[in-house]
């Protein structure tokens, strides 16, 4: 906990807080466009990932290697503490069919149309360069609109994907493995080393159960 890394996050975690809680502020006594954008929440899991990651390989049966971490809340199986839901979007007991997580997992992100939900914060580096989760979807021609937004640099939100039925792998009763969802961490600079992103899911049609959001810790 006494790296050189930990320390300089140690550093920023305060200054940020403050930062978020101005914009909180802020928002309080005006509708200002945009600074809504960049308001979020920060959890003690959400903070820990910065220091340190656990990683496995959940998507290791459907021929992906790769490391990954589980996203703060990610598998819904507690709530989805510091998550941001908007339009009717909740945790309901309707668990991936591929039990990445867990077989015995009981538990999933429901997105009811135009219903959105958002990522406590979480962390990325130029190694990280993307999620992947399970997905399933009712309705008609249905779609997910994926963002990220890196508020230490005011990105703002950027589009990095749109999920539909036609993507995504290894149908299940009606779950998929999602494709690579690109995070795209240059948003926040060219330099190493780690930065802060929010992820929001949108149901531009249909409604959408999310599930076991992972991020890749490296680039192989
Ligand atoms: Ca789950």
């Amino acid at each position: 906990m006494n790296s050189p890394k930990n320390k300089r996050f140690g550093i920023w975690t305060p200054r940020l807080a403050a930062i978020g809680s101005a914009l909180v502020a802020a928002l309080a006594i005006t509708t200002l466009p945009g600074l809504a954008d960049t308001a979020y929440v920060e959890t003690a899991e959400s903070a820990a990932i910065c220091d340190q990651v656990a990683f496995t390989q959940p998507f290791l049966p459907f021929g992906d290697q790769r490391d990954y971490y589980l996203a703060p809340g990610g598998a819904f199986e507690n709530g989805a503490p510091g998550w941001t839901m908007t339009g009717g979007a909740r945790v309901s007991w309707f668990s991936n069919a591929h039990g990445i997580h867990g077989q015995a997992d009981k538990r999933s992100l429901l997105i009811p149309t135009r219903g959105s939900a958002t990522t406590p914060l979480t962390c990325i580096n130029l190694d990280f360069p993307h999620a992947r989760m399970a997905t399933a979807n009712w309705g008609w021609n249905p779609e997910l609109l994926v963002e990220v937004n890196y508020p230490d640099v005011n990105s703002g939100w950027v589009t990095v994907g749109r999920v539909t039925p036609n993507s995504g792998i290894a149908p299940l009763r009606g779950w998929k493995i999602s494709d690579d969802l690109l995070l795209k961490p240059e948003l926040a600079g060219a330099e190493q080393g780690k930065r802060r992103v929010l992820v929001r899911f949108t149901a531009l049609k249909g409604t959408w159960w999310v599930d076991d959001l992972y991020v890749d810790p490296r680039r192989h």
